[in-house]
């Protein structure tokens, strides 16, 4: 099983879009583990964004997640990184395809609502800067057998 790392931006708490994404997420069957409500600072954003970190635009993002509270989150299933980006859609909302959260919810590749790990191993480094292991929920779902191809195994 997979872990991933979500956090609702700024622009999704304003825009009263977490029940909205956290019900795609729930929908596909992912499994949330834990949750956290905080305001980023510019350390949080140069630790999730180290690739960026040199980029013009850096400057801009900085002000825009620290803008306004965002929600953290881990969410747990099969194949989870890659199912949260395919659920997520293109990181510029004007490309991402209609049914995904961007292509849906949003217009601004600077307000794409939501960021997810792209890979499992930086997903393991997103979850440890952000939460402890204590915060980790590990429970099993009854409904969880049926999410796979042979419950009866
Ligand atoms: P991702 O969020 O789809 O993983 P990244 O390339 O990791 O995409 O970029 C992180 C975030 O930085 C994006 O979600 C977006 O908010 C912002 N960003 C990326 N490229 C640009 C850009 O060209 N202009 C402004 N903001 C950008
Ligand atoms: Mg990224």
């Amino acid at each position: 099983m997979e872990e991933t790392f979500v956090l609702i931006k700024p622009d999704g708490i304003q825009r009263s879009m977490v029940g909205r994404i956290i019900q795609r997420l729930e929908e596909k069957g992912l499994k949330l583990l834990s949750v956290k409500m905080m305001r980023l600072d510019k350390k949080n954003v140069e630790k999730l964004y180290p690739h960026l970190v040199e980029k013009e635009f850096f400057p801009r993002l900085v002000n825009f997640m620290v803008a306004g509270p965002v929600l953290a989150m881990v969410w747990e299933g099969e194949g989870a990184v890659l199912a949260t980006r395919k659920l997520l859609g293109s990181t510029n909302p004007q490309e991402a395809s209609t049914g995904t959260i961007r292509g849906d919810m949003a217009l601004s590749v600077g307000a794409n609502l939501v960021h997810c790990s792209d890979s499992l191993e930086n997903s393991k480094k997103e979850i440890d800067l952000f939460f402890s292991p204590g915060e980790i929920n590990k429970y099993e779902k009854s409904t969880g057998i049926w999410l796979r191809e042979e419950p009866w195994k």
